[in-house]
Order: C-alpha cells, then sequence, then structure tokens
C-alpha cells in the first residue's frame, strides 16, 4: 500500500565530482518536473537532479544517510520482505531510504534482494555504485571521467559537445553515436571509484538456464499465484489502474487479476485500417471495466516514429514497431497521471511470438530471447513518461519470470497451444473465446508493419530492403532525437527516410 499513482521519481540525472560540478541538464523525453539534490560526501560531491510527475513527492526518491546517498527511480514491489530483514523495518517507508538500510546491512549485495522496477544510484563513501532491476526495465547510463561521473536514466541527457570516448567499462555496452556514454546492464550494479572513474560490474540477477518439470495443475497454480501477486503489488490502494487491452490472453490476464482486486479501466487502441476491438470488447464486458477504444489514422502513427525513437532510445526497427502503437496511444491520454497495468512481455518467456511447436526450437528461442532483451528499453517507462504516465508490467515481475522462463517447454506448448501454462492459469476467470484466442502481436493488430513496409515501398525500396530500410529509418531517428538531442516535434519520419534511401543507394552503389 506504499505506491501512489506515480512513484517519487521517473528518473533522474546525477553527477559524482572529486571536487564540484553540476549534474547534467538533460535533455531528457520524460515529462516531469526536477527537483535538485546536492550532497557533500566526505570525499566526494554528489548532485542530482529528481524527475518527477504533479503531486509526487520527489522527497522521497532520495534519501541522505551518514556518509552515503541514494536516489531511486521507479519502484520496489517487495518492499514487505525488504523490511523483515531490517531491524527498525517500518521505519523505513519509502524505497530509497529501504535501500540505504539495505545497503548499509548488505552494501551492494542489497540489488540481490530487490525484486522491483527501478534505477539507482547509490554514492557512498569514494564510490558510485549504479544499479539497474533484473530487467533493466529503467534503463541507466554513464560518462565516466575520472573524477567526473555522470549518470541518467536517458543516454540524450548525457550528450556534450566534446565527447571523449572515456575509459572503458568491462561489461557495459557502449551507446552508438555517444562514444563516451554506456549503458548498465540488466541486473548489474557498476560499481565505480570515483577518482579514477575505474569500475566493477556486479551481476545481480540471471535468466535461470534450467527447466522445471511441474504437473499441470502444480504449473498452473504456481503461475495464477505467481501473477495475482504480481497485479496485486503493482495496485496503488484507491487509485484506479488503466489496463491496456488487447483482448489477448496476456493483457486480459493482467485486466482479469486486476479487476478482481477493485474496479479498472481498459483501453484498447486501432487505426483506421485494422484493430483488435472486438476482442477486447468481450473482455472488457465479461470484466465490467469502464472500457474505451482509441483509434488513431495510420499516417499519424507512423509520424510518430520520432516520438518512440526518442523515448524507447533503442536502434531496433522491430521493437519500434511494437512500441509504436503503445507510445502513441500513451501520448493521447489525457494529461492526468495515470498508473498503466500492461501484458507486455509475456512472449518472451513463454515464446509467443514464435509461433513454435517443437518443443527443442521453442526453449532455443526462450533462451535467445533471455539473453538478448538487454538494451532493448521495451520496458522502458519513458514510453508512456513521455506524457507523464507510469507503466508496470506484470509479466516481468522477477518472481513470475523467474517462474515462467524456468518452466519446461512442453507447459508452455501443450495440446496443440501456445502459452498454454497461462492460459489455462486463466480459465475461471476469462472468457474461454479470449483463453483460445490465437497470439496477434500488436504489431499487427495495429497494421503498423504492413504500413511501415508500405510507406518505404512506395518510396521505392524493393522488398528485398525492406528489413534493411526499416533499420536504417530507424537509425537515422535515433541520430536526430538521441545522439543530437532533437526534439520529435522538430524531426519528421519522411525526412528519415530520405536520408535512409539515401544511404541505402550509397550501399548498393
Ligand atoms: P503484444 O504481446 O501483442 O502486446 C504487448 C502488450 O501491449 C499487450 O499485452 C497489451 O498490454 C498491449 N497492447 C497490445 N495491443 C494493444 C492494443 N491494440 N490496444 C491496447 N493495448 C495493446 C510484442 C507483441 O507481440 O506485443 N511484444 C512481445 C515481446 C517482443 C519481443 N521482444 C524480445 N524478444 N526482446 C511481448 O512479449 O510483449
Ligand atoms: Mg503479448
Ligand atoms: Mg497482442
Amino acid at each position: 500500500a506504499h505506491l501512489g499513482t506515480l512513484p517519487p521519481a521517473l528518473g533522474f540525472l546525477a553527477a559524482a565530482h572529486a571536487g564540484g560540478g553540476r549534474a547534467p541538464e538533460g535533455p531528457v523525453a520524460t515529462r516531469a518536473l526536477r527537483a535538485e539534490i546536492g550532497e557533500a560526501l566526505s570525499v566526494q560531491a554528489f548532485s542530482a537532479t529528481v524527475l518527477h510527475g504533479p503531486g509526487a513527492d520527489p522527497g522521497r526518491a532520495w534519501t541522505r544517510a551518514g556518509d552515503t546517498v541514494v536516489v531511486v527511480a521507479g519502484e520496489f514491489y517487495n518492499q514487505d520482505e525488504l523490511r523483515s530483514v531490517l531491524p527498525d523495518g517500518d521505519a523505513h517507508d519509502g524505497d530509497a531510504g529501504l535501500l540505504a538500510a539495505l545497503f548499509d546491512r548488505y552494501d551492494l549485495h542489497a540489488f540481490r534482494l530487490v525484486n522491483g522496477r527501478f534505477a539507482a544510484v547509490v554514492a557512498s563513501g569514494a564510490r558510485l555504485c549504479a544499479a539497474t532491476d533484473h530487467a533493466g526495465s529503467v534503463p541507466l547510463y554513464l560518462r565516466p571521467a575520472p573524477g567526473d561521473i555522470h549518470i541518467a536514466t536517458e543516454a540524450k541527457a548525457l550528450a556534450t559537445q566534446a565527447m571523449p570516448k572515456g575509459p572503458s567499462l568491462p561489461g557495459t555496452r557502449r551507446v552508438p553515436g555517444l562514444p563516451g556514454v554506456h549503458q548498465v546492464p540488466a541486473g548489474t550494479v557498476l560499481e565505480l571509484a570515483v577518482d579514477s572513474a575505474g569500475g566493477t560490474l556486479h551481476r545481480t540477477w540471471q535468466p535461470p538456464s534450467a527447466r522445471r518439470i511441474l504437473h499441470e495443475d502444480e504449473a498452473r497454480r504456481a503461475v495464477r499465484s505467481a501473477l495475482e501477486l504480481a497485479v496485486g503489488r503493482r495496485l496503488a490502494a484507491g487509485v484506479k489502474p488503466l489496463a491496456v487491452l488487447s483482448g489477448g490472453i496476456d493483457s486480459s490476464a493482467v485486466a482479469a487479476l486486476a479487476a478482481a482486486r477493485g474496479p479498472i479501466d481498459s483501453l484498447s487502441m486501432g487505426t483506421d485500417l485494422s484493430d483488435e476491438f472486438p476482442h477486447a470488447q468481450v473482455v472488457a464486458k465479461h470484466l465490467a471495466t469502464d472500457h474505451s477504444e482509441l483509434v488513431i489514422p495510420m499516417d499519424e502513427l507512423l509520424r510518430q516514429l520520432p516520438y518512440t525513437v526518442w523515448a524507447a532510445e533503442t536502434l531496433d526497427a522491430d521493437i519500434i514497431e511494437y512500441l509504436l502503437p503503445l507510445v502513441s496511444l500513451y501520448r493521447r491520454l489525457p494529461d492526468t497521471p495515470r498508473r498503466i497495468l500492461t501484458g507486455y512481455g509475456a512472449d518472451i518467456p513463454l515464446a509467443g511470438m514464435h509461433r513454435e511447436d517443437r518443443l527443442p526450437q521453442l526453449d532455443s528461442a526462450v533462451a535467445h530471447d533471455m539473453a538478448t532483451f538487454d538494451g532493448l528499453n521495451e520496458m522502458s517507462p519513458v514510453l508512456a513518461a513521455v506524457h507523464g504516465h507510469w507503466t508496470s508490467h506484470p509479466y516481468w515481475d522477477r518472481d513470475v519470470l523467474d517462474l515462467l522462463v524456468g518452466l519446461e517447454a512442453g507447459l508452455k506448448r501443450r495440446y496443440g497451444r501456445d502459452k498454454w501454462v497461462l492460459r489455462s492459469a486463466m480459465t475461471d476467470l476469462l472468457p474461454e473465446e479470449t483463453v483460445a484466442r490465437p497470439k496477434l502481436g500488436v504489431h499487427e493488430g495495429s497494421g503498423v508493419s504492413v504500413a511501415f513496409t508500405r510507406l518505404l515501398s512506395d518510396n521505392g525500396v524493393p522488398d528485398r530492403d525492406i528489413a534493411t530500410a526499416k533499420a536504417l529509418v530507424v537509425r537515422e531517428l535515433f541520430d536526430r532525437t538521441v545522439v543530437d538531442g532533437g526534439h520529435p516535434d522538430h524531426v519528421s519520419t519522411e525526412g528519415a527516410i530520405r536520408t535512409a534511401l539515401h544511404r541505402l543507394r550509397q550501399g548498393a552503389a
């Protein structure tokens, strides 16, 4: 019951200095108010800007305890568990205070304990620790230089005029186009010495490689109770959540479990070309949600590509096709901040995207997707924070994810059904037609993939070059909105397509 509509911080900009200095100023895509922090520790100066929504208390996003400052963006979901290992557990209400106490007790191993959706920075003594949650679901970036370390929840905020390549940080990814900037990997803590900017990466989570064999009933009960708990942990007392609902099993299960706790709103988006409205209506009616539909004309949707890349800071064109309809939906919500629940990510541990019924290939797909999700930023809170909203993804709750990844493949594909274990866990709460409904990706249901392909064909791109051209368009949008820090209102999809075509022809020549 500690959650509000929004967490205390949606993101942050911070700096640790051996001498004096300031936090980076941005730009950021997160629409937020700013609260400044400046703390002199014994051997470093720490400054930060907390990005927070109206009505959120940024004072709860950070704390100082002795020679340690802690800043947290996002939220923890296992607060009760975490408090139970502290002698004065109940004294720590906010996540930042709780983390400070855990850090005092466990040092950086504290991050192995947290199940949350967060990025955090801990400045302590001569060290700076930068940590992501298990899924890296709140992206975190660093630009280290000896005695001067900048850190932010958006890469674009760390661009500078001269971009020195800086020291290398083993295990981290460099951000293309921003030479000194590194992304903190999912499920890690990067521990740096502020004076040298030398660092060590500590892993705090890994996807399981082992698979568990459970009886059907046991598996379905385990999935049901883990998901129930994950949804419950993401609800805030007295706050009506919004479920983004396609009418597929993933989002319908989340909506059903949330609706079992209290009234919810649900929202479906579609385009003039395609929608999943009838399927979502069946679910909305069954659950008696306050349901609405949103139609976005396809040409307007494609014009949102710059916003999507700006928010996601990813170079992956497939991911951008999944995220475009969602970012466009979030941008069209009323301004009042919302707590949003999604079914995003269910298809990764359950191999829903792969439409694969052979078990070896199915498990290979799970292993591959769990080894490659990091850095795609598909669950980034910025996608909705561009319009001041907060999203949470119950399928990527640490406990749910561990369980789902670790089920033997025959529980994922069974009796000719994909995602069998999830479907059979939900039979009592959803209509049979929803439980049985075949997988449809958001990029398919909205018509985005086809329309983006057609836009490129109409511009003269031959079929064999479509995938390359999409990647080049996304690359160009990334360069304009992330590397150059341009506002997406001043970056056009058409312009990016022209540049991509030019590059494509140069490459062919
Ligand atoms: P899909 O599973 O169709 O949609 C993801 C979530 O977006 C849904 O659960 C729902 O909450 C929301 N959503 C989808 N369509 C609509 C709609 N029309 N209106 C409102 N909300 C909607 C792609 C995909 O198939 O999306 N995402 C995959 C994973 C991508 C692969 N990533 C990777 N390998 N790293 C997923 O698991 O969500
Ligand atoms: Mg899905
Ligand atoms: Mg879908």
